[in-house]
C-alpha cells in the first residue's frame, strides 16, 4: 500500500491522542528496553580490535578494519614540507573554524585545510540549536547535572556572546531577548535556535569570518597520514590533494583534527543524518599516531530520520518537533513512548515497534513509524509548523509533501559518534601537540548526548584547542611517518584495506 493510504490512522487518532500522557521510562525498565533493542547491543555487529592502543577494546566491525587500516602513504614518500606553519588545523566545519579563530586571534600563524569545502560538515546538518544555560532559572550547574563536563558548560554563555558578536542572528522573543528552547532530556529550556537552520547559520558565520581573518586555506585537500618527531610529538601531516592524487606535507607546531563524525561508515547498515564526508577519518589518523581512543563502542542513533521518499532516507527531521508537541505513532495509530525521552530510550522503542510488527513498511519495504508534524498546528495554532520548522516544511516540499497536512514516515538514523579520541580539557590528546576538537574527539558525552550539546562542545573545544595550540612556540622538528605500518604487516593487515576512507563506498553493485 502507498505511505499516503496509510497516514489515515494518525488523523483519525489525533484527537483521542491529544489528551494522553506517557511517563518516562522508569530506570529499569529503560536498562531491559536499550538492551533488547538499541543497535549499541547487537553483539554480532562488534569484534575486538586487534592491535595499537585500544587492543582488544570493542568496537563495530566498520570501525576495526579502519582503525587497523594500512596508510596508503609511500614509505618513500618525500616529506620536506610543502608548507610550513605554527597551528595546522585540519577539518573545516564548526569546530576546525572555531580553532582556527582563536589561534589566528592569539597571533599565531594558522592554516586549515578541509577535505571537501569549507563549511562542508555535520555543523551545518544541526538543527535543533545549541544549548547555553542564559535562561534567569537555568545555570550552568543545572545544565552540568543534564550533561557531563565543567568546562563546557560554564564556557557557553561567553560563547554565545561570541558568536552573536560575529552576526549570528539566534531567534529572539517578542522583547528582544534571546528565545531559549526545552529540548530533549533537559531539565530547563537552554536551547538558542536559528529556526530550524541552526547549525547552518553559525557556519555561515563562522565561514565568512575564516575568510575575513584571511586564514590561509586549503580545500579538497584530504589528510592521510600524522607526522611525528619519531618520539611521541605530532610535527604535521601527509594529505592528498584530491584534484591531482598528489601527496605534500604540512609542518606544523601543533595539529588539530577536526575532521567530524563516522556517519557515512553506515554502521550496521544504518541510514545516516551526516554530510558525505563523514568518514571518521580523524579516528585513524590519531590511532596510527598512538592516541587512546574512548568510548568507541556507543554511538547515537537519532530516533527520527526520515524514511519516506527514499530520496530523504537518514535525513534528520528535527527533534525540536517533538519538543513542541509531535507525537510518534505506530502502525495501529497508538502512542508508545514519551517523545521526550531520551534519544536511546525514543529509538529503542520506534526498533521495538517495528520488529514486533507495528510499524508501516513502504513500498520498497523501509519500516518506520509516524511523526504527527499536523499535530503542532492543531496545538499551537496554524503557521506554527511552517514558522518554527521552515527547512523541514520545505525539505519535504520538494517532494510534494506537506507536513502541515500530514504525518511523516520516520526511523532511527546514525547521527552522532558518541566516542573518540580522548582529549583533556584543553583538547589535547595522548599525542603532544595533537588537539582534537569537536566530534572527532570522545568522553564529553558519555553514551547519550543531549540534543543541542555537540553545537556547544565544538564551539568550546573549538576555542580551548585553538588557544592552546596557539602557545606551542617551541622548535619545529622534522616529522616522520609512523611505525604503524611495521606494526600491521606483523599483524597480516597490510594492503587489503587502506585508512581513512574519506569518501563512503557508493558502488552500485548487482544484487
Ligand atoms: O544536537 C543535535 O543532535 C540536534 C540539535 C539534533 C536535532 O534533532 O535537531
Amino acid at each position: 500500500m502507498q505511505v499516503e493510504a496509510l497516514q489515515d490512522l494518525v488523523h483519525k487518532t489525533r484527537e483521542a491522542r491529544r489528551k494522553q500522557t506517557l511517563p518516562k521510562h522508569p530506570p529499569h525498565e529503560r536498562d531491559t528496553l536499550i538492551r533488547k533493542y538499541h543497535p549499541d547491543f547487537r553483539e554480532s555487529a562488534y569484534r575486538p580490535i586487534k592491535f595499537g592502543p585500544n587492543a582488544g577494546d570493542l568496537t563495530v566491525r566498520e570501525l576495526a578494519c579502519l582503525l587497523e587500516g594500512d596508510s596508503p602513504v609511500p614509505a618513500d614518500l618525500d616529506l620536506t614540507p610543502a608548507h610550513s606553519v605554527d597551528v595546522l588545523v585540519i577539518g573545516g566545519g564548526g569546530a576546525g573554524s572555531s580553532a582556527a579563530l582563536h589561534a589566528h586571534a592569539r597571533g599565531a600563524q594558522v592554516m586549515l585545510a578541509t577535505k571537501l569545502r569549507l563549511g562542508d560538515s555535520n555543523t551545518v546538518m544541526a538543527q535543533g540549536g545549541m544549548q547555553v544555560a542564559i535562561a534567569d532559572e537555568d545555570s550552568p550547574v543545572q545544565h552540568f547535572l543534564d550533561t557531563l563536563k565543567k568546562v563546557m558548560v560554564e564556557e557557553g554563555p561567553s560563547i554565545a556572546r561570541w558568536l552573536l558578536g560575529l552576526g549570528v542572528l539566534f531567534d529572539r522573543d517578542s522583547d528582544g531577548n534571546l528565545h531559549v528552547k526545552k529540548g530533549g532530556g533537559s531539565s530547563k529550556p537552554r536551547l538558542l535556535t536559528c529556526s530550524d537552520y541552526t547549525g547552518l547559520e553559525l557556519m555561515r558565520v563562522l565561514k565568512d569570518e575564516v575568510l575575513n581573518q584571511k586564514i590561509q586555506l586549503l580545500e579538497f585537500s584530504a589528510a592521510i597520514e600524522l607526522l611525528s618527531d619519531g618520539n611521541g610529538t605530532c610535527t604535521g601531516a601527509v594529505f592528498q590533494d584530491l584534484d591531482n592524487k598528489r601527496f605534500f606535507t604540512i609542518a606544523a607546531k601543533a595539529v588539530i583534527l577536526a575532521t567530524g563524525g563516522i556517519g557515512r561508515l553506515h554502521i550496521q547498515g544504518f541510514p545516516t543524518s551526516n554530510h558525505y564526508g563523514a568518514t571518521g577519518d580523524g579516528l585513524s589518523l590519531a590511532y596510527r599516531l598512538g592516541a587512546k581512543l574512548l568510548q568507541i563502542d556507543t554511538f547515537q542513533y537519532h530516533p527520527t530520520g526520515a524514511v519516506y521518499p527514499e530520496q530523504l532516507l537518514g535525513a534528520l527531521v528535527t527533534e525540536g518537533i517533538r519538543s513542541e508537541g509531535g507525537q510518534l505513532v505506530n502502525g495501529k495509530g497508538e502512542r508508545f513512548v514519551n517523545e521526550l525521552d531520551t534519544r536511546d530510550v525514543v529509538s529503542s522503542s520506534i526498533i521495538r515497534e517495528c520488529e514486533e510488527g507495528r510499524g508501516v513498511r513502504t513500498a520498497t519495504g523501509h519500516l518506520g513509524v509516524w511523526l504527527d508534524t499536523p499535530l503542532l498546528d492543531v496545538e499551537h495554532g496554524a503557521g506554527t509548523l511552517e514558522k518554527h520548522f521552515p527547512a523541514m516544511v520545505r525539505q519535504y516540499k520538494r517532494y510534494k509533501l506537506d507536513i502541515t497536512k500530514d504525518p511523516v514516515l520516520i526511523y532511527p538514523t546514525l547521527h552522532y559518534q558518541n566516542g573518540g579520541v580522548q582529549i583533556d580539557v584543553n583538547g589535547e590528546s595522548g599525542i603532544k601537540n595533537l588537539f582534537v576538537a569537536g566530534e572527532a574527539s570522545g568522553g564529553l558525552h558519555g553514551r547519550n548526548r543531549l540534543m543541542g550539546n555537540s553545537l556547544l562542545d565544538l564551539m568550546v573545544f573549538g576555542k580551548r584547542s585553538g588557544t592552546e595550540a596557539a602557545s606551542r612556540v617551541g622548535s619545529m622538528p622534522h616529522g616522520r611517518l609512523t611505525r604503524f605500518r611495521a606494526e600491521a604487516k606483523k599483524n597480516g593487515r597490510t594492503g587489503a584495506i587502506t585508512s581513512p576512507m574519506l569518501f563512503p563506498d557508493y558502488t552500485r553493485r548487482e544484487t
